[in-house]
């Protein structure tokens, strides 16, 4: 464990090897403390796959839980101040009430995620073959109306962005009509697109397989900027790094959606397969640093994409998941804030491949966790999150108080 001053001595370490190359620690600590993404409600209790659920004992029972528990990570890192909701999970009662309790703790509600992938209770029609796709126009309507609604929960949070993931899809070759069910998709999106307040904004997120195997209507990245084209300037593409096939070259689209102007969204988790869900930066973190070597520009510029950690599993402690997915994910960024992009840039145009790499490599392989420290550090957060999250004993606590065996609402 890195004491206070070990700390010091390895940051002024840092600024002065610094020295003469291209880029200000300072202007990279300042991007770290501005940088923050958000934390789903559904990631505060123990995860599951379709297989089993352990409780880790404490989980957040109610929304207001949910919320000290994003405080707690925020608290002890100082980036994770929005927290994102998931309807029907997490309906709060009294929305004034629910957005002053988390602006009390420094909270503000980033996101509202629909959910149609599972039947609600009391709901007339169910979604088992589809929602915003359904061959049934009524499945369809009550499908816009829960979006609706969604959009009507976030407003009263001052949450102005709508994300929509379908589950739409089919399972087996001729189940259903890939252009038909597109049709349906896309005009039940414009349906919920003009209920959006003017300053809102749409999210459309893809994903290749599951839960359908055969097909999903909504693939890929083509697809949901298609969908978002045709709804209009406030619809966009959300990027979620789980949702591609092995190998995919997601940095790739991420440069794509950026020169359309169609990127509005950002799910991290890491993964071996696919959707796993893992911690971010656990598996690939090279690929993490090339996505934000592409994401570096408009963080720079302007900062309008919704950030969010979308991960969730059964073996860790969900919130020490949680800092080490923030940590990873500032280390990644660090490192791309680092890469000389004029001498990439120079090294491209003379197609000095070699050179290209090495400007690449340069900057991944530096140590950069003194300027995260120093960010978090600055911003008020502490030195080592997690340590001082086991010092202080804070699960142990959690589970007196609420309970070995709550269970968070969620998948
Ligand atoms: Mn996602």
């Amino acid at each position: 464990m890195t004491t206070e001053s070990q700390h010091r001595l390895s940051f002024a370490h840092f600024c002065k090897l610094a020295d003469g190359q291209t880029y200000n620690p300072e202007t990279v600590v300042k991007h770290l403390q501005e940088f923050q993404v958000a934390i789903p409600s559904w990631a505060l209790g123990a995860g599951a796959t379709r297989f089993g659920r352990f409780s880790i004992g404490g989980e957040p029972s109610s929304l207001e839980q949910k919320i000290e528990d994003v405080a707690l990570v925020n608290k002890l890192t100082q980036c994770a101040n929005s927290i994102s909701l998931h309807i029907p999970w997490d309906i709060p009662e009294d929305a004034t009430a629910i957005q002053q309790f988390a602006g009390e703790q420094g909270l503000h509600f980033d996101s509202v995620n629909s959910n149609t992938f599972q039947d609600h209770k009391n709901q007339k029609h169910s979604y088992k073959f589809g929602s915003l796709s359904h061959s049934d126009p009524r499945v369809r309507q009550q499908a816009i109306e829960h979006n609706e609604q969604v959009i009507e929960i976030g407003e009263a949070l001052g949450a102005k962005v709508l994300t929509v993931w379908l589950a739409d899809g089919s399972s087996f070759p001729g189940q259903s009509s890939f252009k038909r069910s597109l049709e349906h998709t896309q005009e039940s999106l414009k349906a919920i697109y003009k209920c959006l307040p003017e300053d809102g904004k749409m999210l459309i997120e893809y994903k290749p397989f599951e839960p359908s195997f055969y097909s999903m209507v909504i693939p890929d990245w083509g697809t949901s900027l298609a969908l978002a084209n045709a709804c209009g300037s406030n619809a966009f593409s959300l990027v979620d790094l789980g949702h591609h096939l092995p190998n995919t070259n997601i940095e790739q689209i991420v440069a794509t959606l950026q020169w359309q102007k169609k990127l509005g969204g950002f799910h991290f988790n890491d993964s071996k397969f696919a959707d796993d869900d893992l911690t971010v930066g656990s598996m690939k973190p090279y690929q993490l640093f090339l996505i934000f070597n592409e994401l570096v520009g408009s963080i720079q510029d302007e900062n309008s994409i919704s950030w969010m950690i979308d991960a969730s599993h059964n073996l860790k402690d969900p919130l020490e998941d949680l800092m080490q997915s923030l940590q990873n994910i500032q280390v990644a960024l660090a490192k791309a804030l680092l890469i000389d992009q004029r001498a990439l840039k120079e090294a491209q145009e003379n197609n000095d491949v070699s050179m290209c790499q090495q400007i690449l490599q340069n900057a991944f392989e530096t140590d950069v966790r003194p300027l995260v420290a120093e960010a978090r550090l600055r911003s008020g957060g502490v030195l080592d999150p997690i340590s001082e999250y086991r010092s202080l004993e804070i699960r142990r606590q959690l589970i007196e108080a609420r309970g070995a065996h709550t269970v968070a609402s969620g998948l």
